[in-house]
């Protein structure tokens, strides 16, 4: 079949993106161009994994005490280095390192923007050849350019973020951005190595059928989130239904679905982890804001992620996100109100 050549590569797009916006300078563009070529890598790497030795565990465990794959360690250095030799960046915060790193050298030092990112989520899955991911939510700085970044330009809420995105590993590579103006999805052909805009505009429908949960908890889970989901498997056609439970457990291809066909994708907190287990600073926000941008919605159960004040670089957050009208009914259960349903969720509005 033949490919269509007109379509805009993911830098044409972001270029004339940048081009309507009165004095912007470029940086983010060019910040974007720098992730897609990590992500290019990342890409060449996962797709020959089994050839290679890049299979398994580095036999180190990270931050979150988790083992670290060698995937991991390569993807990761992939994104600082693009990020550290580009002209955007003054410093990053990863899923794999304990603490940021600041790049402190004279050309990053007048960047405008920090970067925080999960450089291969769902890793657990890498041996099996199940899709993976990048995530990473995009910041202006707060201390002055010219000087070092340091923590506070980092612990900012998601509401701050400018842009936010993904690279999900997938049957095809793809890279989804957003900024304020909309979600864009650029699907990476491999005959030219570049990401070509496949999915304009892309709006998250208001309801769906699906539900993403890891139903191997359900009795660690609290009463309304177990209400919940047996109302998800009560569903029927009178009510919307029936629903159907899709979970792959990488979130990365997980939300993307949901983000896609519609959906709610949910990790509650449990009996013996009550904060959940994903990461709020690179895993849940990132996704917040696209999915907000989106016009669906994502809390953490009590409150919009995207508000949430961050206090430390690697905390958690249970995390719901999906179609508007499925997280409503979700938060109906949760969040217990005399208010109608109808006026629930100001708390929720959207990015
Ligand atoms: P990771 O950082 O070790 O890759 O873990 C994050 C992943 C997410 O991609 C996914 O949603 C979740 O863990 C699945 O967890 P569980 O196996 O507990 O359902």
């Amino acid at each position: 079949m033949a490919v269509n050549r007109r379509v805009l590569t993911l830098d044409e797009f972001t270029i004339q993106a940048f081009r309507k916006i009165p004095n912007a300078t470029g940086e983010l563009s060019a910040l974007l161009r720098d992730i897609g070529l990590a992500a290019k890598r990342i890409h060449v790497e996962v797709n020959k994994i089994g050839l290679v030795d890049m299979l398994g565990d580095t036999g180190d465990v990270n931050v979150q005490g988790e083992e670290v794959k060698k995937m991991d360690v390569f993807a990761n250095n992939q994104m600082i280095g693009v990020l550290k030799h580009g002209v955007s960046c003054a410093g990053i915060g990863s899923e794999e390192l304990d603490d940021i790193v600041v790049f402190d050298d004279e050309m990053s030092n007048q960047s405008k923007y920090v970067v925080l990112f999960d450089p291969l989520d769902g890793s657990a899955n890498i041996d099996t050849n199940v899709s993976i991911g990048t995530i990473f939510g995009i910041y202006k700085r707060k201390t002055e350019k010219g000087t070092a970044c340091n923590k506070q330009d980092f612990l900012q809420p998601g509401l701050a973020q400018v842009a936010a995105g993904y690279v999900v590993y997938g049957s095809s590579t793809m890279l989804v951005y957003a900024t304020r103006r909309g979600v864009n999805g650029f699907t990476l052909d491999q005959s030219i190595g570049e990401f070509c805009l496949s999915h304009p505009d892309i709006k998250c429908p208001p309801d769906g059928k699906i539900y993403s949960v890891n139903h191997g908890n359900f009795f660690k889970y609290e009463k309304p989130v177990q209400d919940y989901i047996t109302c998800c498997q009560k569903k029927t056609e009178k009510d919307g239904g029936p629903y159907t439970n899709r979970y792959i457990g990488s979130m990365v291809a997980d939300v993307h679905r949901t983000l896609i066909k519609g959906g709610i994708f949910m990790y509650p907190g449990t009996t013996g982890r009550p904060e959940g287990k994903l990461r709020l600073m690179y895993e849940c926000n990132p996704f917040a804001f696209i999915l907000e941008v989106a016009g669906g919605k994502a809390s953490n159960g009590m409150q919009r992620v995207v508000d949430i004040q961050p206090t430390q670089l690697h905390q958690r957050t249970p995390f719901i996100t999906g179609s508007k009208n499925m997280v409503d009914e979700c938060l109906s259960y949760l969040i217990p109100s005399p208010q109608p349903l109808s006026t629930r969720g100001e708390g929720h509005s959207s990015v």
